[in-house]
């Protein structure tokens, strides 16, 4: 049976980008898997794959690390039902895991800094708030003055796939694949873990990602 290391907060809440991109490629080809609740604090659980960060896939064989690389695992080791299509499917992928990891998570990041603290227990509360601070630099609230902008700079970043999404009704077309699966995270993120309003709930993305929601939600 194939393993997820999932990042686990308060009450089991899996709140991970990455790892709920993966979960959805992983139901899309309607694999069996558990995944492994991982907190912040809890490194020695992954110490075997000898790095920290989730997700993490284990199989028989082995284990892959890194969102991308255990999306590309999949599709060569599981060919039916194959998340890419073809070559440009796997570019126009590629891109969206890019654009996501370096444009939009870090401004979403700003967004929602300051409320991740209440999705976390115990140590991980005061690790997350030291390593994050670290990175920025500064107090997590530092953004909390900014955040209506930041929303309106969030909103602007994803129209060209409002477009797309308004026009087919998925990234990938009339039915959700890779390229929905690869954008999903970014809101199940925030949702998860933040009161703000990033998306009205007359914009084509929000009813997207809750169409998305009632697929991802089956892993519960
Ligand atoms: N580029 C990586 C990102 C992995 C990553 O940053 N994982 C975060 C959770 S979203 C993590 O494990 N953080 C643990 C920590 O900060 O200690 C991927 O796509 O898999």
């Amino acid at each position: 049976m194939i393993k997820l290391y999932d990042l686990c907060g308060k009450n089991n809440l899996r709140f991970s980008p990455p790892c709920w991109n993966v979960k959805l490629c992983l139901i899309h080809k309607n694999l069996n898997f558990e995944t492994v609740p991982v907190r912040f604090s809890e490194k020695e659980k992954i110490s075997f794959s000898g790095q920290k960060l989730v997700p993490i896939l284990e199989h028989d064989k082995g284990f892959v690390c890194e969102s991308w690389k255990i999306i590309n695992w999949l599709d060569d080791n599981y060919p039916d039902k194959k998340l890419f299509k073809n070559e440009n499917s796997k570019n126009f992928s590629y891109f969206l895991y890019l654009w996501t990891a370096r444009q939009l998570l870090p401004v979403l990041f700003k967004i929602i800094a300051h409320e991740i603290p209440n999705v976390l227990e115990g140590e991980d509360v005061n690790y997350y708030i030291k390593t994050r601070e670290e990175r920025i630099k500064g107090p997590i609230t530092k953004f909390k003055t900014n955040i209506s902008e930041l929303i309106d700079e969030f909103r602007k970043l994803v129209s060209p796939i409002r477009k797309i999404i308004e026009k087919n009704g998925y990234i990938a077309g009339q039915k959700p694949g890779i390229e929905d699966y690869l954008f999903y995270g970014n809101f199940k993120w925030v949702y998860s873990c933040s009161s703000c309003n990033l998306l009205e709930t007359d914009d084509a993305i929000y009813n997207w990602f809750k169409a998305l929601s009632e697929i991802a939600d089956k892993t519960k």
